[in-house]
């Protein structure tokens, strides 16, 4: 008997860790996912989505999707499971923590997020909520952007840059330590449509990359030297007299104090440091200091580094020299997150931390921490993360989730590197399957999204899991008896950011996507919350914080001795870990390589496509050599934090990278790593 098909489309969201936040259409048969593309009502994403989007059905539909929860019955990281009930799976979870709780205290117990998931209620909601009613350690999420945007908030206040949409009307774009091409797709449409009105674009990189490809100018910096190639076009711009002096009286203060020490970045000590030579530093700082608008998209490439904070600390200085901020498209940015901010103390609920003194566990330090045997963590619960292949120092988070006295608690769409290490595995809805609200970090539209498909198998989403939890746990039924809605309702509470006012959950509901501030955004005098309320060239409250209060190139930390510095930065076809394991995707990506400059592939006797060993204090990795000029001598770039694969000799990338905290922010350092290389034949 044949039964007819039924087909519709539905609008959504996309939830992926990047800052276009797309709208996007879907056409859903027979209750399945069965293609996906851009919705082109959407003021800035307007139907344009990345390839790894359109490969969402393959995602959602995925043979290998988690469908129930699993327990341990094998070694660690041995994966073998077998299925149990959510019943069986809730009342292990709850026997653990009343255990834990009660043998070493509710601090014993850490959970450990990020946004594999961006929605708020499943990523900074009902967790929260349950996790600070426990009374279990904090964590510091700052494995991302933490160090550059505290140093951007010494600068202007808050995570507070131009809106994109502004970017149509930019002359240069100064597109620095940023893979635009691959990371923020619609930056690079909206910086094309500039162009074709004279815009120019430059690239600046320690490696010369899709992004440097399509720009118009490339400059190769050695890495984390860019706070001294900004101090050397301060330099310049004020020697040349390129400042705008009404714009810097009337919204900064302590221009003194800068012009001071930017008088000592001369050009010829800045390109020893940064290898710019002096005349392509000349140009740009010309070029820079005369442009009608200038743009500088700050990445977060180049402050994943020891430094990082004040690499952009001083970037963020270059626009308030020359007034850019006042040019239509002119401005800098780091991250817009300040404009749809929601009000994360309804949401969160920090109130009902039972003691305020509750320690903080920073989330690139968890190998320290899993392994600290003074005040160790009995129980983690990992959701929206895959610390065993993102976290630095692989083999101390590795050597700490093997621990047998550790609960593991995992909640995933797939049996990922860290499920591996599990006691316990969870499965969890896609967001084509949940309620949630979206906000971006780049463009200032708020979405609501509904589901658009029932839950596969028995997942569920972290806000049901968390919910149920928490009422198993006979929490107070008016905080976690609540809806979606409810809860949705609370994060766009406006009385503490006037901007999300008219925002609502109907209004949404009726008009899909509407803008932080309604379009009318508050003039740059009213937006620059910091201390002194003007963009701060001198900062008092750094000099409290004990940093330099002005800009300063200080450089990177890393003892470890080796010859060469190693970028390990994302690819074009993964967003982190998440997509590592679609097959059309990792073949478009081909293998792990590591980029190396001929001179040093010459000296050591490495040919382009061998397979070389890549190795420091911490640890060792096997990658496929791609010898050319891309890097520079003494520097490395590999990307993609690909999943581990004994079969196709994958390993985690990140057994290399340092522990070591940024100096803001407590920022991760991944590129601060000093390895070396040899052949595999002469590695004994
Ligand atoms: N396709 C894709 N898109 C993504 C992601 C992904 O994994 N894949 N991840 C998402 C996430 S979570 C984030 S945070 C963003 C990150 O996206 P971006 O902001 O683009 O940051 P990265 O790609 O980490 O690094 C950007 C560039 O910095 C360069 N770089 C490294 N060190 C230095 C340095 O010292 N100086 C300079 N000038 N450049 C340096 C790298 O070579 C790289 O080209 O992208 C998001 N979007
Ligand atoms: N070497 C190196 N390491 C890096 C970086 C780098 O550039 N180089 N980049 C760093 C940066 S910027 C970031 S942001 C981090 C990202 O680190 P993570 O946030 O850990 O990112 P992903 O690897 O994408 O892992 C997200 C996981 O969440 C799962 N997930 C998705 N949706 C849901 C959901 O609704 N519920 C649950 N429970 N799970 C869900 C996905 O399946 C995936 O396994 O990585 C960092 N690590
Ligand atoms: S990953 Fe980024 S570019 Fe791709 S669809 Fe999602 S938001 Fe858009
Ligand atoms: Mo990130």
């Amino acid at each position: 008997m044949s039964s007819e098909t039924i087909t519709r489309t539905a609008g959504s969201v996309c939830p992926f860790d990047c800052p276009d936040t797309c709208g996007l259409s879907v056409t859903i048969e027979d209750g399945r996912i069965k293609s996906v593309t851009g919705d082109k009502h959407h003021p800035v994403t307007q139907g344009a989505i990345c390839n790894k989007v359109r490969q969402l059905p393959d995602r959602v539909h995925h043979p290998e999707r988690l469908l129930y929860p699993m327990k341990r019955v094998g070694a660690k990281g041995s994966r073998s499971f077998e299925r149990i009930s959510w019943d069986e799976a809730y009342g292990l979870i709850k026997a653990r923590i009343e255990d834990t709780v009660q043998t070493h205290g509710s601090e014993a117990i850490l959970p450990y997020s990020f946004y594999g998931n961006m929605g708020v209620l499943n990523s900074e909601g009902m967790d929260r909520r349950f996790f600070h009613r426990l009374g279990a350690s904090l964590l510091d999420r700052a494995i991302c952007n933490s160090a550059g945007a505290e140093g951007y908030r010494y600068t202007m206040g808050g995570s507070i840059g131009i809106d994109p949409e502004d970017t149509v009307h930019t002359k240069l774009f100064i597109i620095w330590g940023c893979n635009l091409v691959s990371t923020n797709m619609h930056q690079t449409m909206l910086a094309t449509e500039a162009r074709k009105h004279g815009a120019q674009i430059i690239h600046i990189d320690v490696h010369r990359n899709r992004t440097s490809v399509w720009a118009d100018r490339f400059i190769h910096v050695q890495p984390g030297t860019d706070g001294a190639l900004a101090l050397g076009m301060m330099h310049i711009i004020i020697r040349d007299g390129h400042v705008d002096a009404d714009f810097v009286r009337e919204h900064t203060v302590g221009y003194e104090e800068l012009a001071a020490q930017a008088a000592e970045y001369t050009p010829e000590r800045v390109s020893a440091i940064t290898g710019v030579p002096v005349d392509e530093l000349e140009e740009l700082a010309l070029l820079y200091g005369t442009s009608e608008s200038a743009f500088i998209r700050i990445g977060n490439g180049l402050q994943h580094h020891d430094n990082g904070g004040m690499t952009v600390r001083n970037i963020a200085c270059l626009p308030a020299l020359t007034g850019h901020w006042q040019a239509r498209g002119g401005g800098a940015m780091k991250g817009n997150s300040w404009y749809s901010r929601f009000n994360a103390d309804l949401l969160e609920r920090p109130d009902l931390l039972p003691d305020a003194k509750v320690r903080t566990i920073n989330m690139n330090q968890l190998g320290d921490a899993l392994l600290d045997t003074g005040e160790p963590v009995h129980m983690l619960f990992v959701y929206n993360s895959n610390p065993a292949i993102v976290t630095p120092d692989q083999n101390k988070v590795r050597a700490g989730l093997l621990r047998d006295d550790l609960f593991t608690v995992v909640h995933d769409l797939f049996l990922t590197d860290t499920c591996k290490y599990a006691d316990l595995v969870l499965p969890a809805t896609s967001h084509f399957e949940n309620t949630d609200l979206y906000a971006s970090y780049w463009h200032l539209y708020v979405q609501l999204h509904e589901p658009i498909i029932a839950p596969i198998g028995e997942c569920k989403s972290n806000f049901t899991l968390f919910k149920e939890l928490a009422l198993l746990m006979c929490f107070e039924d008016d905080i976690f008896n609540v809806t979606e809605e409810q809860m949705i309702m609370e994060a766009l509470d406006s009385a503490h950011n006037p901007l999300l006012e008219g925002i609502t959950l109907q209004t949404l509901k009726e008009r899909k996507y509407m803008k932080a501030g309604g379009g009318q955004l508050p003039p740059l005098s009213s937006r620059i919350p910091t201390p002194s309320g003007k963009i701060e060239l001198y900062s008092e409250a750094m000099a409290k914080d004990g940093h330099s209060p002005v800009p300063v190139y200080n450089e990177l930390l890393e003892p470890e001795d080796y010859p060469f510095w190693l970028t390990t930065g994302p690819n074009h076809s993964f967003i982190n870990s998440t997509f590592a394991n679609q097959d059309k995707l990792r073949k478009l990506e081909k293998q792990p390589s590591l980029h190396m400059h001929a001179a040093d592939a010459a000296n050591l006797g490495v040919t382009d496509g061998e397979r070389v060993k890549v190795r420091n204090g911490r640890g060792e990795v096997v990658l496929t050599a791609r010898v050319g000029e891309l890097v520079k001598p003494g520097v490395l770039v590999t990307q993609g934090l690909w999943w581990e694969d004994e079969e196709l000799g994958h390993q985690a990338i990140n057994s290399l990278t340092p522990q070591r905290l940024a100096d803001m922010g407590g920022g991760a350092v991944y590129f601060s790593n000093r390895v070396e290389v040899v052949k595999l034949t002469d590695n004994m």
